[in-house]
Formats: structure tokens, sequence, C-alpha cells
């Protein structure tokens, strides 16, 4: 019998993917679920033929550098990719694969959540019940911004951004966006497409984030492209932190120019601007887009099964190195 091969496995991924990576690997988890900094991930990383990780571990060249030799498949456990340093992994030769696909709904089905709690200011709501502040109904109590008949303006329009069209247009939403490319018209499904994210903006009464983060999107909506956003926009980002400059964000729902805003991520998570904390009209999860037991099982299904394809020589489905 070959011995199995030797998995680090990084975070306290749920019970059903560590049992199937301890009975399929001779698996190193960490059950402590500590984050591993730079110097433990490599120290904890010897002797290893391959790594479990998630975004809570970064692949930066110089970590990638002093990785063991030892190290030749890293799957992570997310669709993100920008904890990697993707090129310096390539010319590693290490293979990366991520998990697509498995976490659109759940993704899809947060922002409406946050989507709908913005617009309806649903936290007002829940704090002025449980700190028993409710005096009765009123005509004019927490009035919201009405979503039915309006505008989203989605950019990004991948996997998450068509899914979170699909379920807007169940709210009679009309769809605007922009992508990289413009989409074959049975993606697109009616969408109006801007090739200008520019142009996008003007038509957002919503604006819905879902494009990666990548170094030229750093920032996008920043004070003045929030000034091309229609008066008092409602704006979501389920997609990562860094798109967004909290300073202008965080002005602009203080002056009223955006109405609310709905957020699950947040640049240098977990330490949020601290400027969020105290607004009504923010709205905020801590990043919980695939947070259901089924999308995070399905997510180490995928790690694994990438994993195992590399270790019976087959291509894994989702590399991305
Ligand atoms: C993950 C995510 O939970 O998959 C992603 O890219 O943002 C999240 O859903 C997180 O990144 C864990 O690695």
């Amino acid at each position: 019998m070959t011995a199995k091969p030797i998995l680090l496995v990084t975070r306290k991924f749920p019970d059903a993917v560590l049992e199937r990576a301890a009975r399929d690997y001779d698996a190193r988890i960490n059950q402590a679920d500590e984050v591993y900094g730079p110097d433990e991930l490599i120290a904890r990383a010897a002797g290893c033929d391959a790594i479990l990780t998630c975004s809570t571990e970064t692949y930066s060249a110089e970590v990638l550098e002093r990785l063991p030799a030892s190290v030749r498949a890293v799957a992570t456990f997310s669709v993100g990719i920008e904890h990697f340093d993707i090129e310096a992994a390539r010319k590693r030769g290490l293979v990366v694969t991520n998990t697509p696909d498995v976490l659109t709904d759940s993704t899809a089905d947060i922002t409406m959540l946050v989507l709908l709690g913005a617009a309806r200011r649903a936290y007002e709501g829940q704090r002025m019940l449980r700190e028993n502040q409710w005096v009765g109904w009123n005509p004019n109590q927490l009035l919201g911004v009405h979503v039915s008949g309006k505008k989203l303006g989605i950019l990004g329009m991948g996997r998450i951004g068509r899914a979170v069209a699909r379920r807007a247009r169940g709210f009679d939403m009309t769809i605007h966006y922009h992508n990289r490319g413009r989409l074959d018209p049975e993606l697109e499904q009616g969408a109006t497409y801007h090739a200008d994210p520019e142009d996008l903006l003007g038509e957002a009464e919503f604006l819905s984030i879902n494009c990666p983060a990548s170094p030229e999107m750093h920032h996008f909506l920043d004070a003045r492209r929030i000034e091309l956003l229609p008066e008092r926009a409602i704006v979501t980002n389920t997609a990562r932190g860094p798109l967004v400059d909290d300073e202008a964000l965080i002005a602009a729902l203080e002056s009223g120019r955006v109405a609310a805003a709905g957020l699950d991520v947040f640049e240098g998570e977990p330490n949020i601007h601290p400027g969020y904390r105290d607004l009504p009209n923010a709205f905020l999860l801590p990043h919980m887009g695939s947070a259901t037991l089924e999308t995070r099982n399905a997510m180490g299904f995928k790690c694994l099964d990438n994993l195992d394809a590399f270790f019976a020589g087959r291509e894994p489905p989702d590399r991305v190195a």
C-alpha cells in the first residue's frame, strides 16, 4: 500500500470536510483554528505534499519562495484568489485550485439580504425592538427606499452577478451591468450592458458590487464615482472590501448622498473601518456570503476533488495556477 499524501489543513473546516480529508490523506489539521501567519504556515508545511487553505492565509511571492519544495499543490477553500500571487505560483510550478460555482447561490442570496436590509432599514428596525424603543406603529416610521421597479446596476456579471440578476428580476428590478466583456444574449437575459463602468453608476439606483478585487479595481467606488450615482442610491458589496474606498462611502452615508449601504465584506477584515459601526444606514454582516453548511461542505469537497485529481495524475478541474 502506498502512503497517503501528507496534507496540511490550515483551518478547522466543517466536520464532513475534515473527515474526508482525514480518510483520504495523512491530514495535519489545525484543530485550534488559529490563523497561521507566514512563518507558521511555512514551518507547518514542512514535509507536506499539499495544503488545503483559505483566504485567511496569504501566499505572496515571498511566502511561495519559502514554501517547502515538497508542497506541490494548494487548494483554496474560496472562489477569490487575491490572497495568492498567481504569477509567482506558476513560476514555482505550484498547482493552485479554487472553488467556483458552489458558492454562487449562497452569495447571491446574501446580496439580496443586504440589499433589502439596507433599503428597508432592517438594522434600525431590529435595534428599535431589541433596545425596547418601539412605542408603536406610526405612519412615517422607518420609511425606506422602494425596491420594486428600480434599476439595479451590477458591477461584475460573472456567476455571482448573474445569480444576483436572476433574484433581482423576481423583485421586478431592471438590470444594468458592467463586465470586462459583454455577455451573450442568453446570459444577458435582457440586461443593459455598459462598456464603461462609470456609465453604469449613472443608472444604478441600486449598485451591487460583484467583481473580483483586481489591482485595477482597488477603491473603485471612491468619492468621485459616488457622485456619479443617482441621488440617494443604495450600495451593496458582497465581493471584496478593497473595491470600496471606505472613507468616501462613510462620508456619503453620513451626508445622505448614498441612502444606505449593505456590506458583507470590508477592507482589512476583520478590522473594519470604525466609521461604519455607528451608521444607522449601514447594514453590516461579517463576511457571511458562503456561510451555509451546504455551501461550506461543497467548497471543502471541491478542494478535495481537486487534490484527489492532482494526486491521481489528472488535471484538477478548478486549476487557477
Ligand atoms: C469564503 C469568499 O468564505 O470564496 C470566497 O472567495 O469570499 C468566502 O465565501 C472565504 O474567502 C474563505 O476562504
